[in-house]
């Protein structure tokens, strides 16, 4: 079925149920073992992995396929070590002046604090941009939709990307995050949307020992008013 002038046949593998169900497993225990990882080994990663990655991230699905991302890659220790005192200098204003005393109480289990020390020592710093509205060639401004959502979704593809390619990362907001707009000279229709060190872990890296919801308390099968089968709490 021919749906528009332009369409073409959709490439798509069909897969047995055996199949499917090994790749949706495997894809599980790939995705468990990832964690946020703030303590990083300073060895240097390959950057083709990083830019495949980001090519990964890159086919995300995009509100009218406007593909309101830019991915910055930094790899240089003077940009490096800006984008770290920059971040340091927000952050301590944010830990010691500008967190509610609920929000200090949340973070305490991560044992986080204004240090940052990870943006110098992991060998790769990924910055993804969103962009609120694109720019035409002759300057004339082209409107973007669901720019959060399609890079919310570019994200999670690149963090899976990443965890499969062998490497770790931290998703981090130093807020705020303006800086990293003006130390990485990006256009203003560009706003930083996260900070992506990169890298492998330290050898002493520790994380919180947190535990994930299990599948029945993050998944609800047919709800509705009617749905006799969801419990009645009286
Ligand atoms: N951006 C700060 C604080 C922080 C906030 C949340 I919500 C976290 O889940 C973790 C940290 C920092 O990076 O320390």
């Amino acid at each position: 079925m021919s749906v528009s002038p332009t369409s073409i046949l959709l490439d798509f593998v069909r897969l047995d149920e055996a199949s499917m169900r090994a790749r949706a497993a495997d894809f599980l225990a790939t995705m468990d073992r990832r964690r946020s990882v703030r303590s990083f080994a300073p060895d240097p990663v390959p950057l083709d992995v990083i830019r495949t990655a980001i090519q990964a991230a890159g086919t995300a699905p995009s509100g009218a396929h406007m593909q309101p991302w830019t991915f910055s890659l930094v790899t240089d220790p003077g940009l490096k070590r800006q984008i770290r005192e920059a971040a340091e200098a927000e952050e301590r204003a944010t830990y010691e002046h500008r967190m509610s005393d609920e929000w200090r109480a949340a973070l305490a289990p991560l044992g986080t604090d204004w240090h940052k020390p990870f943006l110098e020592i992991a060998p790769v710093l990924i910055v993804l941009f969103r962009q609120d509205f694109g720019v035409r060639p002759d300057g004339t401004r082209r409107k973007h939709y669901y720019v959060q959502e399609s890079c919310g979704i570019a994200l999670g593809l690149l963090i899976a990307a990443l965890q499969h390619a062998g490497l770790a990362t931290l998703t981090h907001t130093p807020s705020p995050m303006a800086f990293l707009a003006r130390l990485l000279a990006r256009p203003e229709n560009e706003k930083p949307f996260i900070l992506l060190p990169v890298g492998y872990p330290s050898a002493d890296c520790e994380v919180p020992d947190l535990a994930r919801k299990p599948l029945a308390e993050i998944l609800v099968e047919n709800p509705g008013p009617t749905n006799s089968s969801i419990a009645v709490v009286s």
